[in-house]
């Protein structure tokens, strides 16, 4: 008999939330063999991930998962072996009820939201014993062996190295996308929330003697560039303007499995939140993260944490000049000045991320790490 899982993902805006748990369901579907449920509360954000999608069917299985739609009335169903809460969302009470019934009781785990900070490892897998007597453990992703890892499909770095060493598959991909970058063009995927900082930055790649095509998904920043490039109509995919040495381009938003191989073929890639941040560090690229912004500036000590442990091997000053841009990218500041800075630690700079990727690669991924605190648990 295959374990049975239920995810459930309250969608709380954006794509993370969904593009998080769908992933990890479909991962523990393929490579671990367990029978999946992924309750979302909006459709919506998920079929954008997987266009394929059906936004109204109340269950569809998509590669192997049961996707269903969680009612607002919630319907007895069955209780599975191993119940995971996605980001401290509320489960159903007639769900906690059922739980407290089932015997053996399920496995019940929150998957927290990413940090490096340095408590994550000490929370790691802690109970958190519930007043119904119901017994839930804090399950944190992390970028140290103490904490359950990142999500990483088996064989991801192996391919991700063979397409960036085949020009052919990275052209027909580009091609497909309607990408013609100029021969020696560096490309830059944009995918991040608004920042009214950006035209220095903009102004730096229009002025730089090496081309720069900007590939960017539809989505939050297209105000941002509509404003800098003077165009009247909003930004759609299929937009493509040149302004001196810059090309921007707007993509379509595209299915997750495509957004690894853009990550794959750019030469920067800027990302946010939280799964996009984890695919640009798997792509073994230099990139900049956009972090989530969080009430009271709590955000500021996360991006920190993490710089401490990605910059840790590089030289002060391309630590510094990294460290600068990510800062001013969200904080505020010039970023054309620190663009130039950064540029020239070019070299250094990709060599960390290819070492950082290896290093994290090297960990446990976060669904084998599930599936083993679950056997475990037996
Ligand atoms: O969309 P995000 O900003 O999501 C979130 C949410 O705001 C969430 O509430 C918050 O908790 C979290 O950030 C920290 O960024 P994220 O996490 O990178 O999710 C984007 C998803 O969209 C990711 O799975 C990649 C996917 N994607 C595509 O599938 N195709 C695309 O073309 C693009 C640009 C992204």
């Amino acid at each position: 008999m295959k374990a049975s899982w239920d995810i459930f993902c309250s969608v709380v805006d954006n794509y993370g939330d969904a593009g998080v748990t769908w992933r990890l369901a479909r991962q523990l579907v393929a490579e671990h063999g367990l029978q999946v449920r992924l309750w979302i509360d909006d459709l919506s954000a998920f079929v954008r991930l997987c266009p394929g999608a059906d936004l109204q069917a109340r269950q569809q299985w998509q590669e192997g998962v049961s996707v269903c739609q969680w009612p607002s009335e919630w319907v007895n169903t069955d209780i599975p072996d191993v119940v995971i809460e996605a980001f401290a969302c509320r489960l159903p009470t007639r769900y906690t009820e059922s739980m407290l019934q089932r015997s053996p009781r399920p496995l019940w785990l929150n998957l927290d939201y990413l940090s490096a900070e340095d408590w994550v490892s000490g929370c790691h897998g802690l109970p958190s014993p519930q007043s119904n007597g119901l017994k839930k453990f804090f399950f944190f992703p992390g970028f140290s062996e103490a904490t359950g890892g990142l999500l990483r499909e088996k064989n991801l770095i192996e391919q991700r190295q063979a397409f960036q060493q085949n020009s052919a598959a990275r052209q027909a991909f580009l091609s497909g996308l309607g990408i013609d970058a100029l021969a020696g063009a560096r490309l830059i995927s944009v995918f991040a929330y608004e920042n009214p900082a950006l035209g220095r930055w903009l102004d730096a790649l229009a002025s730089d003697s090496r081309p720069t095509h900007l590939l960017v998904p539809e989505g939050r920043i297209l105000g941002d560039l509509q404003r800098w490039l003077g165009v009247d109509d909003p930004l759609r995919a299929g937009f493509t303007q040149v302004s001196g040495g810059l090309t921007v381009q707007v993509l379509p938003f595209i299915r997750q499995e495509l957004y690894d191989q853009l990550l794959w073929s750019c030469d920067f890639n800027i990302v946010r939140g939280e799964d996009s941040f984890v695919r640009a560090q798997w792509s073994g690229r230099p990139m900049l993260w956009h972090i989530y912004q969080q009430e009271d500036d709590a955000h500021l000590p996360k991006l920190d944490a993490f710089l401490t442990l990605y910059l840790a091997g590089l030289s002060p000053a391309a630590a510094q000049a990294v460290n600068q841009f990510w800062q001013r990218w969200n904080v505020g500041g010039d970023l054309g000045e620190c663009w130039t800075a950064l540029a020239e630690h070019w070299p250094q700079i990709e060599r960390n991320a290819e070492r950082w990727c290896q290093q994290q690669a090297a960990q446990t991924d976060l669904a084998t790490a599930l599936v083993q605190f679950y056997v475990n648990s037996l």
